[in-house]
């Protein structure tokens, strides 16, 4: 990334179980990896941290969602608008639906190639979900499907087309949702094809397919795609997935011949309280070190 790089948090973790990941953004901000990488890069631009506000009128997670992800929406657009790159924090996968959202506005609601990295498929509707946790919603809802209160963040419009979209690294979905990615026409990269083939080719391909029909696209990446070994500071940890040093050199060396097409990158679900010696923290530094 050459541009300046805006960089967002959002502290919310209600969308899941486990609401340890609202602490990621502190954390990240915090650590001393931090301060010096904006002393290395100083076109490197944080921004406040979002927290959900609960107020009286907002009486549902979903309000509570909505309300916290439209800012980071706000956030995320004027980033693009003003020709800037980003880096969002999360929290949990929520966040996606305001990274998203807030990319595709910003770019003029020009369609947008999505790569999501992830061992969820995060594309449940309220009727699919068991759980109802709204961090397994987030890919549907900007498709277009579920909650209006998510379908409709900054705008009624989905916010991707599913020809436009990429999952890689799945390992664990239901029934409900994979049916919804399968009747879309949606690419899933199981993690069985990517240990079959490597990631770097995948990464590649999975590129080319999001660019197909697009200028722009962005990186969406859930931590626990990530193995457990390397990544156990996440919210719902899934075994047997990514290399944490396979997936960063990969990503470094893919994303490198794309930097004018990127237009920003999130990295959610780090969960601080579940880390082990600073483990996924580190990685998460990595994964920036490898997209700048
Ligand atoms: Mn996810």
């Amino acid at each position: 990334m050459q541009s300046i790089i805006d960089v967002h948090g959002y502290a919310v973790g209600i969308g899941a179980n486990d609401e340890g990941c609202a602490q990621g953004p502190e954390a990240i901000y915090q650590a001393a990896w931090f301060s010096q990488l904006q002393q290395q890069h100083p076109n490197i631009h944080p921004h406040p941290i979002i927290h959900p506000v609960h107020l009286l009128s907002l009486t549902s997670k979903y309000n509570i969602i909505q309300e916290a992800s439209t800012r980071l929406a706000r956030q995320t657009a004027q980033a693009v608008q003003q020709q800037h790159q980003f880096i969002n924090f999360g929290g949990d996968q929520s966040a996606s639906l305001g990274t998203w959202s807030g990319a595709y506005l910003g770019n003029q609601q020009q369609p947008l190639g999505l790569i999501w990295i992830d061992a969820h498929m995060d594309s449940h509707t309220p009727k699919t979900s068991e759980t109802g946790n709204i961090h397994g919603m987030p890919l549907a809802a900007l498709m277009g499907h579920g909650d209006a209160r998510l379908t409709h963040i900054l705008s009624p419009q989905a916010k991707i087309h599913p020809q436009n979209l990429c999952l890689l690294g799945i390992r664990s979905y239901e029934a409900g949702e994979a049916d919804l990615l399968e009747k879309l026409g949606v690419r899933v990269y199981f993690i069985s094809e990517i240990m079959r083939r490597g990631l770097q080719p995948v990464l590649v391909e999975a590129l080319q397919h999001v660019l197909r029909h697009t200028q722009r696209f962005g990186v969406a990446i859930d931590m626990d795609a990530i193995d457990p070994h390397d990544a156990p500071g996440v919210g719902v940890p899934e075994a047997a997935g990514l290399c944490g040093h396979e997936f960063t050199r990969c990503l470094h060396n893919v994303l490198r011949s794309y930097q004018q097409q990127l237009l920003g990158v999130e990295i959610v679900e780090f969960n601080p309280q579940h880390d082990q010696y600073d483990r996924t923290l580190h990685l998460v530094r990595d994964i920036v070190k490898a997209v700048l």
